[in-house]
């Protein structure tokens, strides 16, 4: 069977590690958000793509799911003394990637490129693809302090100010990255991984001719959602904030006209019946290694049943 993953950051990242060991290299394609990129300290980070291609390649904190294992912060130490900026994280070996990363884009290598390039460096075999070559930012409007870009109000305010929409600067124009449409024309099936609908998802879903090339396949959404609480990340409370009860319900009528199946956990069992397309009702928790593959075999088996 060949997938089509798209991901957002650590849950869409350690579904894809599940499902990249029960599926071959050639048989997997992820698309990866690029709306939480931005530029910091003259670096270009990417982090959404980071996490993916660290969880692929065994190479993640376990501990946050981002950035590096035995990671150190001696650069970020001693810039504290300095004065300089120090709410987003940047240890040292994670360092490396974005500096290598910024110089080549400055030498006018693409992301997709990079990233193809960083991958066979970290030993990922399976095909990562950011969802564009082209700079999208996701813009969070808040209630209290206006528009923020999104690492200002994801770590940098800890996604405390209420929020009101989201904007997607620069999708209009943007591109999807060489390999994006072909590898979903190719599939048998797309997964939305349990990524944030709003911020991870939607501006995938946004770029040129993603939505469109997916209405043509059968698309399975996995819930980020369990009993009205997210695992992680700011979902749930975005859709209280919206007014939309957050709930397993809420993520599939979020999808609605996508989705041919949909994924959500056992907790929300009596929500099924209100979903309209085939659901499967699971444990979709990934604590270990081993949960990933089994909730990435869930999800092959009922593509294979739609
Ligand atoms: N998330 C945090 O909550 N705090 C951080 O300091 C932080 C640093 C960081 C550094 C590199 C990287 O690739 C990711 C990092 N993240 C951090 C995670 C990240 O910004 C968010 O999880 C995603 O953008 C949302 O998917």
């Amino acid at each position: 069977m060949k997938l089509v993953a798209l991901a957002g950051g650590v849950g869409g990242a350690k579904l894809t590690d599940g499902l990249a060991q029960l599926l071959p290299p050639e048989n997997l394609t992820i698309v990866v958000n690029t709306g939480d990129d931005f530029e910091h300290l003259g670096l270009y980070i990417s982090p959404d793509l980071d996490t993916v291609c660290y969880t692929l390649a065994g190479l993640a904190n376990p501990k946050t799911g981002w950035g590096r294992a035995g990671e150190t912060y001696h650069l970020l130490e001693s810039l504290a003394v300095l004065g300089g900026e120090t709410w987003f994280r940047l240890g040292d070996k994670d360092l490396a990637t974005h500096l290598e990363r910024t110089r080549r884009l400055h030498a006018g290598e693409t992301l997709s490129h990079i990233t193809r390039l960083f991958c066979r460096a970290w030993g990922v075999r399976h095909t990562v693809l950011p969802m564009s070559d082209d700079s999208v930012r996701t813009m969070v409007e808040t209630v209290k302090y206006g528009e923020l870009s999104f690492q200002e109000y994801f770590v940098h305010q800890r996604c405390e100010p209420k929020v009101k929409g989201f904007r997607f600067v620069g999708i209009e124009s943007a591109r999807a990255a060489p390999g994006v449409l072909e590898a979903i024309e190719m599939a048998d099936a797309v997964v939305l991984c349990p990524s944030n609908p709003w911020v991870s998802i939607d501006p995938i879903l946004a770029v040129a001719g993603i939505r469109s090339a997916l209405e043509k396949k059968k698309v399975v959404a996995v819930s980020p959602i369990i009993g009205g609480k997210t695992v992680k990340g700011p979902a749930a409370k975005m859709y209280s904030e919206l007014g939309v009860r957050p709930s397993a319900l809420a993520v599939a009528e979020h999808y609605s006209g996508l989705l041919t199946g949909f994924v959500m956990d056992q907790l929300d069992a009596k929500l099924a019946e209100e979903i309209p397309i085939t659901t499967m009702v699971t444990d979709i928790l990934m604590p270990t290694q081993d949960d990933r593959r089994r909730l990435a075999q869930d999800v092959l088996d009922l593509i294979r049943t739609l």
